[in-house]
């Protein structure tokens, strides 16, 4: 369960939206080139929270060269102890602003404030004291060398290890804060500059962090935000010679665009796509953590959570018990506004998402699609709405088993083998989630073995601390996010061989 806060605070985002809507280029905010602007929705009502300058292709241009200046600027000769202590800062803003940060996130995405203050603007502060951390320690290696064609040569070498250099980074709407955070905090870290593109849907959050990294002392050109369309400003600076590595949070069609995209410079790129995430409950789970757990799996969020555990397998000998008392909590979920403190789920991001997620909800009719144990439909009102969904026993072949729809629709399938249970759980494109419940411990870690996925929680679901390192097996991504492991990919190693 998520932690409630006691109120909801009457707005300092207010403030922002009404100043809200440049572009961060160059340590300064400005309007777009071409004057383009596009709303930003509230998904709980449909109504404009306000105008954000579009950014296109000649702004990215702008933010890439920016980028390109500020990685032999102030930047290049900060000590590594400074860079800390200014992540640190950033860190602190964020905590300091999180009501604010909240609220934005709320009216952006939909998502209840109590997540926002409680879940997701802590985690973004902590990945940024997280990497706070990292920056003293991205030492290479000493090595002693022998070369079996140069007998009786002494070598002395080592490797240094330098950042990447321009990043772009893409990110989704889902939690915009907290992408903001996982994709700017290691690269940073690391001594890399950036272009981040937040999503068209989500803009605010980001821009009010752009105004922290400022207020912080990051020096210009360091990070430069262009909000703007996918097909127009993503697409061009996946595409642009001038940058050196692309970090994309998004759909797996998207990603495998972007790997395209890439080719042209061969830039680095990592992946975080989609999900399809198996939640399993052995015969011996405790079946009220499983009930609470498969519950928040699936439903926190909305469901649009990469990594959402949209598919429930239980023991036959408790998968009527576990099913009904999911689609029980599942029914009591309140359904409302984000910022209205007595919602538990807010509406979906936006008329795309509600379209598609109900086309899913079209497509169970028939046997072949299950039983709708809750929910099943959309909510006849303003904004995007739809009900908390269980079904129970779908075809396993069916779309709304195999396919992501990143909306809170759970479905239940019985099992009896455990090595059959393995096969269906791995069989789909996906890897980047699985969720074990069972008191046996060797039964869980011999599962979480056998599962290709990024990330195993076991008795557990949606741990999404700092330290974790996260991604998807498959079609679920390239590389990892979080832990001591994205600083990886946002470095390039160096080795210097010298004889003596
Ligand atoms: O994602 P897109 P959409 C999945 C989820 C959802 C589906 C579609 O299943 O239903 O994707 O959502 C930018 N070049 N996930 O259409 O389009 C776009 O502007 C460069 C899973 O909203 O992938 C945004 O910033 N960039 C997911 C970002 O990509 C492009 C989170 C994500 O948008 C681009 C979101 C292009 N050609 C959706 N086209 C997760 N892994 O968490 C779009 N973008």
């Amino acid at each position: 369960t998520i932690p409630r806060p006691a109120s909801t605070p009457v707005s300092a985002a207010r403030d922002f939206l009404s100043r809200a809507g440049k572009l961060l280029i160059d340590g300064r905010f400005v309007d777009a080139a071409e004057g383009r602007t596009f709303p930003s929705v509230d998904p709980g009502n449909g109504q404009e929270l306000a105008r954000i300058a579009e950014a296109t292709e000649r702004d990215v241009d702008l933010a890439v060269a920016a980028a390109r200046r500020a990685l032999d600027g102030p930047w290049k000769r900060m000590s590594t102890s400074e860079r800390g202590r200014l992540l640190h800062r950033i860190g602190d803003l964020i905590s300091r602003h999180a009501e604010e940060l909240a609220e934005l996130e709320s009216l952006d995405n939909g998502k209840p404030y109590s997540a926002a203050l409680g879940v997701e603007v802590p985690l973004a502060a902590d990945m940024f004291w997280y990497m706070a951390g990292a920056t003293t320690r991205l030492n290479g290696l000493s090595v002693t060398p022998t070369v079996p064609y140069l007998p009786g040569q002494e070598f002395h070498a080592y490797t240094l290890r330098e950042p990447v250099g321009v990043v772009g980074q893409i990110i989704p709407w889902n939690a915009p804060l907290l992408m903001v955070a996982w994709k700017l905090a290691p690269a940073l870290a690391t001594g890399n500059t950036v272009v981040l593109k937040p999503a068209e849907q989500t803009p605010l959050t980001a821009l009010r962090v752009g105004e922290l990294l400022l207020e912080a002392g990051l020096p210009e050109g360091v990070v430069n935000i262009v909000p703007g369309f996918g097909e127009i400003a993503g697409a061009h600076l996946a595409a642009h010679d001038g940058v050196d590595k692309i970090a994309f949070t998004g759909s797996t069609e998207v990603g495998k665009s972007i790997v395209r995209a890439a080719a042209g410079n061969l830039k680095r790129v990592s992946l975080e796509l989609g999900g399809k995430s198996p939640n399993i409950v052995l015969a011996d789970a405790d079946v009220d953590a499983a009930i609470a757990g498969a519950s928040l799996g699936i439903f926190y969020n909305q469901g649009e959570v990469c990594s959402a555990g949209s598919r429930l397998y239980v023991h036959e000998s408790q998968y009527d018990r576990v099913v009904e008392g999911i689609a029980e909590r599942a029914r009591a979920i309140k359904v409302g506004y984000g910022m209205d403190p007595d919602t538990d789920m807010g509406p979906l991001v936006s008329r795309e998402q509600f379209d598609r997620v109900s086309h899913y909800l079209g497509l169970r009719h028939g046997p072949e699609g299950g039983r709708a144990l809750a929910g099943g439909n959309v909510l006849d009102r303003p904004g995007y709405f739809v009900e908390p969904t269980v079904i129970a026993g779908p075809d396993a072949g069916h779309p709304i088993v195999r396919e992501e729809i990143f909306g809170p629709v759970l479905t239940a399938l019985p099992f009896t083998d455990l090595d059959d249970l393995a096969h269906q759980a791995n069989d789909t494109t996906y890897g980047l989630a699985a969720g074990v419940w069972t008191k046996d411990l060797s039964a869980a870690h011999k599962l979480a073995r056998r599962l290709q996925a990024g990330t195993v929680h076991v008795n557990t679901y949606h741990v999404f601390a700092a330290e974790l390192p996260f991604g998807g097996y498959k079609q679920s991504g390239w590389g990892r996010e979080k832990g001591d492991e994205v600083l990886q990919q946002y470095l390039e190693t160096k080795t210097v061989v010298a004889a003596l």
